[in-house]
């Protein structure tokens, strides 16, 4: 809250930002509150859609112009809002935590991976390589150009509410595109001081246009129309599988591209020779860091049968020791669960769990020793089998469903027989098993490890997850291309006019 202070976009003028300027938006207003005791936070009011047209227009026009910036000059922006974040960091972080309730160690990483992306980005922005390649024409030149895209749309959601924008923001801007920015509604504050706080730098940069980053706050419409609309040609959404499905629609009918993350389902794998320390620590910080509301947390844990009394001794007695809390409390490992909703949507999952026969431990509502109006839980471990329905679905909180097995082809067709597919990890010492589960007939998730847990990937792998995960690849390695088009381009420097495939067509 200290941070919105000192950006003075604090009270009524709590809202987007748009053609370079705060605005009061003359859409539905609802207020932010704080998971940690359900305090209100702020009052926010989103876009009306004469707003949200001022936005495109403004974004299209900063096109025009920011395309034509050198891709260096372009990173040198992003430098400078890498050293905005860094000197806003703890106060950002703080922000983070008290909005969406995750534990400060893990607003400060959010905030890290932010600096992270800038630092890669500004990098890429003197590598936005194409290739060159050998012509069967003589005298021919063949080669390929990567430019600027078009105004970017981002989704994105309450879990990261501001690294998540950083991902695609700071390559989409490197890549010479502008950014509108539909952040959760149940965390626009922390967005409207991310965008703040990049404004600070953007603000001062001369060759930056008003509209380069934009900030349209409102409820689901905004995102619809985001997805209608012809001059955004990429939207990049990060959200449920329902939502990502609703948005690429409609982006697909108009032949836009669109960006998914969307649901995890994330296993691991422990095999008998597995370091049971390491693996016990790696699984309970993807299971039950964020309150298990990461979409890379883990929510499947396939054990080997050797080895599952030993490690279940240790996972129960972490779970018992698990600090619940208040998320801002140095020492808390787990906050709240979002809102209500969140929470009744986990009792739900463990009362179908208990009625297919699961054995749960944890998963009660905790009230004494945390602040009051939160919803606080035990994160549970749940005994199941592997057929459960309940296993084919994600639900975004700390339930760590456990099965056995005997072999490894077994362990990986179970972790393989869900919709989803973003994470997915093996514990192992032999290194056989490790390149099996990597290989083509192993995991079949956009992110596979090995002796670490499905969630904390760096900024520098391209990230993202197959099937009903959406497919898209954001972050590092070469996601900088969903953001640009691609020129093929020949150039005659002859005076014949060969032909491709040695056709002939003379008069
Ligand atoms: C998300 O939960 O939407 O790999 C993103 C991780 C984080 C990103 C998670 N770096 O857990």
């Amino acid at each position: 809250m200290e941070l919105l202070r000192q950006t003075g976009v604090e009270s009524s003028s709590h809202a987007s930002f748009v053609d370079g300027r705060w605005h009061a938006g003359r859409g539905s207003a609802w207020s932010s509150a704080s998971p940690i005791d359900g305090q209100p936070l702020g009052e926010v009011a989103g876009l009306d859609p004469s707003q949200f047209s001022v936005a495109v227009e403004s974004a299209t026009a900063a096109f025009h112009e920011w395309r034509l910036v050198p891709a260096p000059v372009r990173g040198e922006l992003v430098r400078r809002i890498g050293d905005e974040l860094r000197a806003a960091k703890p106060l950002l972080a703080e922000l983070v935590t008290i909005e969406s309730g995750k534990i400060l160690q893990e607003g400060l990483g959010e905030v890290q991976e932010m600096i992270d992306i800038c630092d890669f980005a500004v990098g890429l922005s003197r590598q936005l390589y194409g290739l060159t390649m050998p012509s069967e024409r003589a005298g021919h030149r063949l080669m390929e150009q990567w430019h600027p895209l078009g105004p970017v749309g981002v989704i994105s959601a309450f879990n990261f509410p501001v690294a998540v924008w950083s991902w695609n923001a700071m390559l989409a801007v490197v890549c010479g595109n502008p950014v509108l920015w539909k952040p959760s509604e149940k965390t626009p504050l922390s967005a409207v001081a991310a965008m703040a706080v990049a404004q600070r730098a953007v603000s001062a940069f001369d060759s930056a246009p008003p509209g380069l980053l934009q900030l349209v706050l409102g409820d689901r419409s905004i995102g619809q129309t985001m997805a209608e609309n012809h001059a955004i040609p990429l939207v990049s959404a990060t959200g449920s599988t329902a939502m990502g499905k609703s948005v690429s629609q409609t982006v697909a009918a108009r032949l836009g591209r669109s960006l998914l993350e969307l649901g995890g389902n994330n296993a691991a794998i422990v095999m008998p020779s597995a370091d049971l320390d390491l693996a016990a620590r790696a699984i309970l910080f993807s299971a039950v860091g964020t309150c298990g509301q990461r979409c890379t947390s883990m929510r499947r844990l396939l054990v080997h049968e050797d080895v599952s009394d030993s490690l279940l001794a240790k996972l129960r007695a972490a779970w018992q020791r698990i600090p619940i809390g208040n998320p801002l409390e140095a020492g808390t490992l787990v906050g709240p669960l979002i809102d209500r909703a969140a929470f009744e949507a986990m009792e739900r999952a463990l009362d179908e769990a208990a009625d297919s026969g699961g054995e749960i431990e944890g998963g009660r509502r905790k009230t004494d020793g945390v602040p009051a109006g939160g919803h606080y839980v035990q994160p549970a471990l749940v005994r199941i089998d592997p057929a459960a329905a309940v296993l084919q679905r994600e639900t975004f909180a700390p339930i760590l469903y456990w099965m056995t097995f005997r072999d490894l082809d077994e362990a990986i067709a179970i972790q393989n027989g869900v919709p989803q597919g973003l994470s997915s990890s093996i514990f192992t010492l032999n290194a056989r098993e490790a390149e099996r589960f990597l290989s083509p007939a192993g995991s079949d998730c956009g992110l596979a490890n090995v002796n670490i847990g499905t969630s904390g990937a760096e900024i520098g792998g391209a990230f993202g997850g197959e099937k009903e995960t959406g497919g898209g690849r954001e972050s590092g390695s070469d996601a900088w291309r969903n953001y640009m088009r691609r020129a093929t381009n020949t150039i005659n420097y002859s005076a014949h006019l060969p032909l491709a495939q040695g056709i002939r067509f003379e008069l």
